[in-house]
């Protein structure tokens, strides 16, 4: 899967799935069924089902779909690499690292593509005291997108302004109080959804109701 023809298609729900039993990793995405075609797992994702069993087989059977993985990279440049290589392995097409590592740390973008961490939905962390600078360090890196907090708007539409092609993937909406409607509206391409989808009692409603929201592009 490639996330510009996703980028071009009406859906803009990213959905991250971070549970603790297995089973309801397949049950949510078995629910959802072909309208999701995005999704993020993390590191929940490889403790619960397992890497090379689990996680392997919950990629290939569904294999309709674009994975990123939320690694949320901190290392420096051999073990990123080699980890994006192993997560290649499972079937993931993107990875998410952190900004503050800069270029010299980032994974090569031939192994998969690249997602940098440029603020968080939670904090203060040190992002928000220098921004500018996580931008700087961010378009010196080989990227195919960002991720920015979704229930921050003014920082969405700084990084739309600054990554003007960047794909802009953003968390924090629904259980963390942002809203996918005004995500969209400041430059966000999609929201990475959550608790909101997978912990509903009507998971496929709650997604048409966050695409609906996304389609309106409202705040
Ligand atoms: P939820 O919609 O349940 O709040 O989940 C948000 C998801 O986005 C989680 O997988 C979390 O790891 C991720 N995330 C976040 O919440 N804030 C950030 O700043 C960066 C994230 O990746």
């Amino acid at each position: 899967m490639n996330i510009e023809e996703i980028r071009g298609g009406r859906s803009r729900v990213i959905l991250a799935i971070d549970e603790e039993e297995p089973r309801k990793y397949w049950n949510v995405l078995d629910a959802v069924g072909s309208s999701v075609k995005a999704v993020k797992l993390g590191w929940m994702a490889i403790l619960s089902l397992g890497s090379d069993g689990g996680v392997k087989s919950l990629i290939n059977g569904h294999d309709d779909k674009y994975f990123i993985m939320d690694a949320k990279m901190a290392d420096v440049n051999f073990i990123n690499e080699k980890i994006a290589r192993r997560m290649a392995g499972l079937g993931f097409d993107g990875i998410i690292m952190h900004g503050f590592i800069g270029p010299s740390n980032a994974p090569p973008p031939s192994v998969m593509d690249v997602f940098v961490l440029i603020s968080m939905t939670q904090g203060p962390t040190l992002y928000d005291a220098s921004l500018e600078r996580a931008m700087d360090y961010t378009k010196a890196i080989d990227r195919r997108g960002i991720v920015v907090p979704g229930n921050k708007p003014d920082i969405i539409r700084k990084a739309r302004e600054q990554f003007p092609s960047d794909v802009i993937i953003s968390p924090g909406i629904g259980a963390q109080g942002g809203s996918i409607g005004c995500a969209v509206k400041h430059g966000a391409d999609f929201g990475i959804v959550g608790r909101s989808i997978y912990e509903s009692s009507d998971p496929v409603e709650s997604l048409k109701r966050l695409e609906r929201e996304a389609a309106e592009s409202q705040c």
